[in-house]
């Protein structure tokens, strides 16, 4: 057992420079920033819990919005330090250490993004206490803004170990001070799937109050079991590898099943690492390599080609969590592993422990291998069908759709495109528009369902096809270049009924499937028409949500007023569609985001997929979420 000793304390500084300059140590003093403080403490427990220590944390939210975190780890040491004469616990509380020999063990996992310490958790709290329960004994210390207000104290006798932390955020240091409950309950269920045996439970005492509970036998497979709870599986049991070579910790779940989406998580130290890195890529090419081989081995068909990365990714839903002493995260959003040698480390584990899987379980590579030959060959089809368009488009002159109504402005950064719904808003869009940077483009019905299509039948669907050349990026992952986008915005416009929703729903699915870059760079909105048209004797106003109906009615009292509820874009003539929904100075656009990712994958795939039963209980369960989308 390793065992603390205070001397191992290195450089040490106050925590002045937190407060004075919060968002280096916690990213933002927003909302993220707030839950960051959270996340703090709670890595540190699991810490305690992946050296065999610790295995169940209690996180409570209590009504005045601070937050107490129990575990019953070994509990921060309390004995004085040499040098300093001060306690442990103290040092760890109200000073920054450099150099991370101090809180954590061999090293620390958890938290390697900001990974900042407790410290900085005291350093932006009106108030903290802690609770350490250690050799028999209670300690307590309490702090104001960072500053102790006591000494450590030995508070009496105890049987159990660990530690309590309870802490308030700062109003001075932050904007808002409310957490949330699902972003909280999100993470913990997170880090509960990716550290296999750790009991979180998550409290919230406010209001009503609510109560969740996560605890995963299955780490991992448990995290691929559920993002595939209602899809097939084809290899209808989770594929787990798991090794440990220099120090490096690799964990991979994975499953195929009947879609023609990939859904890859990858995490580093219990980092969603959203861009990838040398992790992701070591697993892609140990898969890729390790399906060719059975592929020859197995003596399938000589005419089959080779499989492409593409190929074997189809349908494939997996996680992929690294666990390694000091990781380098890179990237624009630093959410990219680039620790070298762990490409390496990754692709040989993954090479060797699925070989043996595979050899093992013969009857399952075969149903793989199958799943991928077919998509190889729709591949092949797809590429085929693209070439022709694309020679045909040549000779059309590269020519743009003839129902779109481009705009002539040419710096794609200032242009517009409406993608509206049916052709008579779109003729309405069309008049009402500035021809100078807006441009229009009218989808006729629904577009396809791309959670139920392979990509060459999408690149079959005339409605899509319009799409992506009026974007003028290309579609696929060697052709698709963002560079190349025309618009910088990309507005969805559709009727407030259900078959307006539901073709919003197909357009959002499609982008975040097929161009999720679109989204990432802020590129799509949703567009905000009125609901309701209300007028009075001259006066006429335009409401965009029940509230403000009854609001402006209210307001008119004395008047007599007549209100038409706004069914589609259609019923407006031109300029009343220009001023309430696409002239810039007045319409709010909503823009679309990708703040979850592995909810968002979630969402799309209960909603569009083809299982009946958990699409009516997650909608049952989302309804005021789902509300809008009306499926
Ligand atoms: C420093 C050293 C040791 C444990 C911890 C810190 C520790 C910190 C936190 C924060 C929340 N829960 C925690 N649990 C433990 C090692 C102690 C030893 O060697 O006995």
């Amino acid at each position: 057992m390793t065992s603390y000793k205070a001397d191992k304390i290195q450089v040490l500084e106050g925590l002045d420079a937190v407060r004075k300059r919060p968002a280096m140590y916690i990213g933002s003093t927003d909302i993220n920033g707030l839950h960051h403080l959270v996340y703090e403490v709670v890595d540190n427990s699991i810490d305690e819990a992946l050296a065999g220590f610790c295995d169940t944390i209690n996180v409570t939210i209590n009504k005045d919005n601070s937050v107490e975190v129990i575990d019953n780890g070994r509990g921060i040491p309390v004995d004085i330090h040499p040098v300093y004469k001060t306690s442990a616990l103290e040092i760890v509380l109200t000073k920054l250490h450099s150099g991370g020999k101090f809180d954590n063990q061999a090293y620390k996992v958890s938290g390697g993004l900001h990974g900042v310490g407790i410290s900085v958790v005291n350093a932006l709290s009106e108030y903290m206490e802690v609770e350490v329960y250690r050799d028999g004994r209670r300690y307590f210390q309490s702090y104001k803004r960072g500053v102790p207000t006591d000494k450590v104290k030995d508070i009496g006798e105890t049987k159990k170990t660990g530690t309590l932390v309870l802490f308030k955020p700062d109003s001075q240091i932050f904007e808002e001070t409310e957490f949330h409950f699902e972003t909280l309950s999100k993470r913990m269920r997170e880090l509960a799937f990716l550290n296999n045996g750790i009991k979180i439970t998550l409290t919230d005492l406010r209001g009503k109050g609510k109560e969740h509970t996560f605890y995963y036998k299955g780490g991992i497979v448990s995290f691929v079991q559920s993002l595939t709870e209602n899809r097939t599986s084809i290899t209808k049991k989770v594929i787990y590898l798991h090794d440990n070579r220099s120090n490096i910790d690799v964990e991979i779940a994975l499953d195929y099943i009947d879609t023609y989406t990939e859904t890859v998580f990858c995490y580093a130290n219990n980092i969603h690492t959203k861009e990838g890195g040398t992790h992701l890529i070591g697993f892609k090419s140990a898969l890729t390599r390790v399906l060719n081989d059975f592929l020859k081995r197995e003596g399938y068909d000589k005419k089959i080609p080779q499989l492409s990365g593409d190929d074997v990714r189809e349908g494939l839903v997996a996680i992929i969590s690294v666990k390694i002493p000091n990781p380098q995260f890179e990237g624009q959003t630093k959410m990219k592993l680039g620790n070298s040698e762990v490409k390496g480390i990754v692709e040989s584990i993954t090479n060797e422990h699925l070989t043996q899987f595979f050899e093992e379980n013969p009857q399952i590579v075969r149903k793989i291998l199958e799943k991928c030959i077919d998509t190889a060959r729709a591949r092949i089809a797809a590429k085929k069908a693209r070439d022709l368009t694309r020679r045909k488009n040549a000779l059309e002159n590269d020519s743009l759709p003839g129902k779109l109504a481009d705009c002539s402005e040419r710096d794609p950064a200032l242009c517009e495109l409406y993608l509206v719904e049916g052709d008579s808003a779109g003729g309405s869009a069309k008049q009402g528009r500035d021809r100078k940077f807006q441009a229009i483009l009218p989808l006729k019905g629904k577009i396809l369902n791309v959670e139920k299509s392979r990509l060459d039948k999408i690149l079959s669907n005339d409605e899509i096809k319009t799409i992506i050349t009026a974007l003028g990026t290309g579609i696929g992952e060697n052709e698709f270049d963002i560079t190349k986008c025309r618009y910088h915005k990309i507005i969805i416009m559709t009727d407030a009924d259900v078959d307006g929703s539901h073709i919003r729903t197909l357009l959002l699915t499609f982008f975040f499937r097929y161009m999720p870059e679109i989204i990432a760079n802020g590129y799509l909105y949703i567009a905000q028409p009125p609901l309701y048209n209300i007028k009075a004797g001259k006066e006429q106003y335009y409401a965009y949500s029940d509230e403000e109906r009854d609001a402006i009615v209210k307001n008119l009292d004395k008047s007599k007023v007549t209100i038409q509820r706004y069914k589609g874009l259609g019923e407006m003539n031109p300029e009343q569609l220009w001023e309430t929904t696409m002239d810039p100075e007045k319409r709010t656009l909503l823009q679309v985001t990708l703040e979850d990712e592995v909810e968002a994958d979630e969402v799309f795939s209960v909603l569009m997929g083809d299982a009946v039963e958990p699409r009516r209980k997650f909608i049952e369960e989302n309804a005021h979420m789902v509300e809008n989308l009306d499926l």
